[in-house]
C-alpha cells in the first residue's frame, strides 16, 4: 500500500524512487515484521492466558515437557499477521504470486486454526482428525497449485541442483508434484515443532535462502548470469520473505527456550505451506529438500519408526519424529535445538552453492 503511495511522489520529489527498490523495500518489510511481532507478541501472549488458550492436554509427552504445560498456543496467529501486514504495506498489490502465497498462508493457518481451537475445546486435547486435516490440505494445495499451473507463462520444468542442463518437463503432473511439495512441507515443520525453537529456527534459514533466490530468479540480469530461470514478478517475493523473516526472528525472542508461547498448528502449518507455495514459485522445488533438510529428516524418521515397527515389531528410534530420540538420550534441550539450527545453516549454505556449483 505504501509503495502504491509513495513511489508515484517521485515525479515531483526524486528522492522517492527509492521505494521503486525491491531491496529497500525489503529491508522496510523486515524493520515492520519485527516492530509489529515485538509489541504484539507480549499482548497476545498476556490475552492468551487470560482467555487460556495454553497447551496441552496429552499425557503421553516425554517427562521434560510436563512443566511446558500451560503455555500458550497458536501463537502462529502473530507470525500470520506480523508477515501479512509489512508485505500488503511494502510489496506490489498487483504481483500475482504475492497473492498466491498470501493465500497459502491465510488457507493453512485456517486450517492449523481449526486444529488448534478444537484441541482446546476438547476434553482430550485431541484436534481435527488425521484424515480430515489431510483433505483439506490437499484440496487447498490443488487449489494454489491450479492457480499457479493456469497462470499464463508458467514454467512446469523442475531446476535439479547441481545439473543446469537438466530440467525434466513434468507437463500436468506439475500439479500433483505441487500438491505433494505443500502438503509435506506443511506436515513437516508440524513434525519439527516440538522443541522450543526447533521448527522457527529453520524455518528463518529456509526464508532467508528463498529470499535471496526469490531476488535472482526475478531479476532477468543475474537470472541470465547465473544460467537459473527467470521468473517475471517472483521479485516481489523477497519482501514478502523479509517480512516472513522478520515475523518469524520476533517469534523466536519469545519462543526460546523457555518459550513463553507457541506457534501452534496455526504457524507450523502455514509456515511450511507458504515456504513451499514459494519454492514452486521460484522454481526450486528440488531445493527445498536440501533447505529444508531438516523438516525431512523429522518426517522420514516418523515415516521409519512407524514403517519398521509395523513389520519388524522394532523401534529404530528411542521415539519420533527423530527430536524425542535425542531428548530421551539425555541431550539437553537447548543442544538440540541448537544443533539441528546448525546443520540447518550449513544446509542453507549448500543450497546457495548450488547458484555456483552446476
Ligand atoms: C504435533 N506437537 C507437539 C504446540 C506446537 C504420527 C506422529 C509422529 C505425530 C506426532 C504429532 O502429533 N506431531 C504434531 C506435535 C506439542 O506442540 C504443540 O503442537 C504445535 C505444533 N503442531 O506449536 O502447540 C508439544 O511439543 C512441545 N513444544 C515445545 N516447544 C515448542 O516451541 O516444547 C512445541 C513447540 C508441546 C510441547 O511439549 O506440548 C507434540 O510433540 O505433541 N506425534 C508425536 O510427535 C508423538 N510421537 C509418537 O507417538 N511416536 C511414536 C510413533 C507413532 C512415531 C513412536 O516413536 O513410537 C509424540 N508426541 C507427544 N509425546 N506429544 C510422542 C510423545
Amino acid at each position: 500500500m505504501f509503495y502504491h503511495i509513495l513511489y508515484p511522489l517521485h515525479i515531483k520529489f526524486t528522492v522517492f524512487n527509492v521505494f521503486r527498490y525491491i531491496t529497500f523495500r525489503t529491508v522496510l518489510a523486515i524493520l515492520s515484521a519485527l516492530i509489529i511481532s515485538f509489541f504484539l507478541t507480549p499482548y497476545v501472549i498476556r490475552k492468551f492466558n487470560e482467555w487460556k488458550i495454553k497447551s496441552d492436554k496429552r499425557e503421553d509427552v516425554p517427562e521434560r515437557h510436563i512443566e511446558k504445560k500451560g503455555t500458550p498456543t497458536m501463537g502462529g496467529f502473530v507470525i500470520l499477521v506480523s508477515t501479512i501486514i509489512p508485505t500488503l504495506l511494502w510489496a506490489d498489490l498487483r504481483n500475482y504470486y504475492i497473492w498466491i502465497v498470501t493465500f497459502t498462508l491465510l488457507s493453512f493457518g485456517g486450517i492449523g486454526f481449526m486444529d488448534d481451537i478444537k484441541k482446546l475445546r476438547s476434553a482430550n486435547g485431541k484436534g481435527i482428525s488425521g484424515r480430515t486435516k489431510l483433505y483439506l490440505q490437499i484440496f487447498f494445495a490443488f487449489l494454489i497449485s491450479i492457480l499457479l499451473y493456469f497462470k499464463y507463462g508458467f514454467i512446469t520444468e523442475l531446476t535439479i541442483p547441481f545439473f543446469k542442463n537438466i530440467t525434466p518437463n513434468l507437463g500436468i503432473f506439475y500439479i500433483v508434484l505441487c500438491i505433494f511439495i505443500i502438503v509435506g512441507t506443511s506436515n513437516g515443520v508440524n513434525l519439527t515443532d516440538g522443541l522450543d525453537g526447533l521448527a522457527i529456527g529453520p524455518v528463518l534459514t529456509v526464508c532467508t535462502t528463498f529470499l535471496l533466490f526469490a531476488y535472482l530468479v526475478g531479476n532477468i540480469k543475474f537470472a541470465q548470469y547465473l544460467q537459473i530461470f527467470y521468473v517475471k514478478g517472483a521479485g516481489e517475493l523477497t519482501i514478502l520473505c523479509g517480512a516472513m523473516l522478520g515475523a518469524g526472528i520476533g517469534f523466536l525472542w519469545y519462543n526460546t527456550y523457555p518459550a513463553e508461547l507457541f506457534m501452534g498448528d496455526t504457524g507450523s502449518l502455514s509456515l511450511g505451506a507458504s515456504l513451499a507455495a514459494i519454492a514452486v514459485i521460484i522454481k526450486q522445488e528440488v531445493l527445498l529438500v536440501i533447505a529444508g533438510g531438516i523438516f525431512v529428516l523429522e518426517t522420514s524418521s516418523v515415516i521409519i519408526q512407524v514403517l519398521s515397527f509395523k513389520w519388524r515389531g522394532k523401534r529404530v528410534f528411542k521415539m519420533a519424529p527423530i527430536h524425542h530420540h535425542f531428548e530421551l538420550k539425555g541431550w539437553n534441550e537447548g543442544k538440540i535445538v541448537v544443533r539441528f539450527w546448525i546443520i540447518s545453516l550449513i544446509l542453507g549454505l549448500i543450497a546457495l552453492s548450488t547458484l555456483k556449483l552446476r
